[in-house]
């Protein structure tokens, strides 16, 4: 059920390619064209990311990480009726095919809140390995670091329901294995795999910054 499980466990021995291709049987060959399944973590009342982009045709997953609680994914502004309820280690799963905005809610909790953003050049979406971060991808980044890594890690990134994962902290770890942890999460606990919605340079970048403590500095 966990997607880079072994990928975690074998992650010394092989190299990111090899482990995406077998993080793989998740993902769909239409044509050319592959289609996703990126996961949303929903955990202390919040589906993390709150806003996602994804391409026309991929599909969202939210994983319920909670301890006791249960939650529903409802698209009320569509005008559809609540979704099933899903508790913890559950989770539920929806295709996207239609380009657009979707702002969906918890049914029990309306405060829990998050938007799927579907656009339909996939081309776009995320960069080649070897081309350079542009300074809007980088600003995303730290946009992304600071608000959703943040709401588990701490805005300071000093530790919350996730460890702190200052500079001191991570010292021990090599960017690669940081890389790995943020692409394939820790299986079994709260961390997500951001595979899905960072691509491994964007997950490396962030790496190099937080060892060097860049996101903190400013
Ligand atoms: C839903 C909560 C959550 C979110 C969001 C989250 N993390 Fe984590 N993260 C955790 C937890 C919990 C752990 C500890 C997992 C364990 O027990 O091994 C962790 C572990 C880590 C570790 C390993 C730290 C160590 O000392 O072993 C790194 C690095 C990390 N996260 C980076 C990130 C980054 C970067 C992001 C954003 C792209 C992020 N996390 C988003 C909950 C989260
Ligand atoms: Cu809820």
């Amino acid at each position: 059920m966990h997607r880079g499980n072994n990928c975690n466990r074998q992650i010394k021995v092989m190299n990111n390619a090899i482990c995406s291709l077998l993080a793989g049987s998740l993902l769909l060959f239409i044509g050319f064209v592959r289609a996703e399944v990126v996961e949303v973590s929903v955990y202390k009342m919040r589906f993390t990311p709150e806003q996602i982009t994804i391409n026309q045709g991929d599909s969202i997953r939210w994983v319920n990480k909670e301890k006791r609680q249960y939650h529903s994914v409802w698209f009320e502004a569509l005008g559809e009726e609540e979704g099933d309820y899903f508790f913890p280690e559950e989770s539920v799963e929806r295709v996207f095919n239609d380009v657009g905005q979707f702002p969906y809610r918890c049914g029990p909790h309306p405060e829990m809140t998050g938007t799927v953003n579907v656009k339909q050049n996939r081309a776009s979406s995320k960069k080649s390995a070897n081309q350079a971060l542009s300074h809007e991808r980088k600003a995303e980044l730290t946009y992304i670091v600071k608000q959703d890594c943040g709401s588990c890690h701490g805005m300071l990134l000093k530790g919350g329901l996730g460890p702190s994962i200052l500079p001191e902290k991570i010292k021990n770890y090599t960017a690669e294995d940081l890389t790995a942890v943020i692409l394939h999460g820790r299986p079994g606990t709260p961390m997500p795999p951001w595979a899905g919605i960072l691509s491994s340079q964007d997950a490396k970048w962030i790496s190099t910054q937080l060892k060097s403590g860049a996101f903190v500095d400013d």
